[in-house]
């Protein structure tokens, strides 16, 4: 099957062909000669997910996946949640997010935080699903590890002791935020059509 990634985000782009595998052909947007910044008004990652499917479905009207995600850690009141890709200002840079967390962290007990995905699907059959893929961790006090992206080398999932930047992509994905909610998708898909 032929699907649209909704996303500028490599990493995510690598990720999700890795969950889904040959099940899918997967076109990205630099593919599609889609070189737009994705609009993301909302307050919500639902609604930011929702957005940018829906943006992209109209443009193309293929079917399409988008993915927004965030992390929320607990002792910052679920912050940066949906805001974690500019969290420390619109240049939009991992490291700068990672020491404003960490700075907001400093006297603070509870450095428990999930992960959260939401994954929009729609497609030309009128059909606009989303699924939700969750993990739970904690955040260090100092960064390890260099693969993934984003908030990966603070982020220690539960029951693990690598960051998911100690991991490599496929131990990553097979506890990942990200790969919950796309196995969500694929059984829904499989379940529907069969593949
Ligand atoms: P698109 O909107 O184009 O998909 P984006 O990077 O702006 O790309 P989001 O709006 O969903 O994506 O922002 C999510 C941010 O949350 C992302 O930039 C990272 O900082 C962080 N994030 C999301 N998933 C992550 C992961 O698996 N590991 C580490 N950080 C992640």
């Amino acid at each position: 099957m032929k699907i649209c990634l909704a996303t500028n985000n490599k990493h995510k782009v690598d990720e999700i062909r890795n969950v889904l595998g040959k099940n899918y052909e997967i076109l990205t947007l630099k593919e599609m000669g889609c070189e737009e910044e994705l609009p993301e008004t909302g307050n919500t990652l639902e609604a930011n997910s929702l957005e940018k499917a829906q943006y992209i479905f109209n443009k193309y009207r293929l079917a399409c996946i988008a993915d927004d995600s965030g992390l929320e850690i607990m002792g910052l009141g679920l912050k940066p949640g949906v805001d974690s890709a500019h969290y420390a200002g619109p240049q939009r840079n991992a490291d700068d997010n990672i020491n404003l967390v960490l700075n907001q962290l400093k006297g603070i007990n509870d450095r428990s935080a999930v992960f959260k995905t939401v994954i929009t699907y729609i497609d030309s059959y009128g059909v606009s699903k989303q699924f939700v893929g969750i993990v739970e961790g904690n955040i260090l006090e100092e960064k390890l590890g260099n693969n993934g992206f984003g908030y990966d080398p603070i982020f220690l999932p539960s029951g693990f002791t690598k960051t998911f930047a100690e991991m490599v992509q496929e131990e990553k994905n097979s506890i990942s935020h990200r790969s919950r909610a796309l196995v969500l998708f694929h059984q829904f898909l499989s379940d529907k059509v069969g593949m």
